[in-house]
């Protein structure tokens, strides 16, 4: 059990978020490995630790990529406790889907 005076690393939340196809398990592998992986579509999420810094502290990201079909949107509500910040992913190239993307975004925005 952690107390106010023991050390411990500073953590904190992160959330993709975005359509399917946009890009956020690529992300997610990309900030954790630094290469480009072959990815699947996401039933369900990814979630991945991911060291980062603070200033100049150290701060452990635990990243949560949960999947962006249309089935698993509904879901993205149980995410949100907790969560420091929101990365909404867009593939800009997907004109047509653009206007979704928007109205997800503000709608992530009413939680918090
Ligand atoms: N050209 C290009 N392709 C990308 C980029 N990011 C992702 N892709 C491709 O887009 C496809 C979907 O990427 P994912 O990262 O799986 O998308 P996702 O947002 O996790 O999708 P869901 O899991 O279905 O929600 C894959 O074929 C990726 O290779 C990018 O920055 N540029
Ligand atoms: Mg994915």
């Amino acid at each position: 059990m952690g107390h106010s005076g023991s050390r411990h690393k500073p953590e904190a939340r992160i959330l993709l978020l975005g359509l399917d196809g946009a890009g956020k398990s690529t992300l997610l592998y990309k900030l954790k490995y630094n290469e480009d992986f072959h990815t699947v579509p996401t039933i369900g999420f990814n979630v991945e630790m991911i060291e980062a810094k603070k200033n100049k502290d150290k701060i452990t990201l635990t990243v949560w990529d949960v999947g962006g079909q249309v089935k698993m949107r509904a879901h993205w509500r149980n995410f949100y406790q907790d969560t420091a910040g929101i990365v909404f992913v867009v593939d800009s190239s997907d004109i047509k889907h653009l206007d979704m993307a928007k109205s997800y975004v503000h709608n992530a925005t009413k939680f918090g």
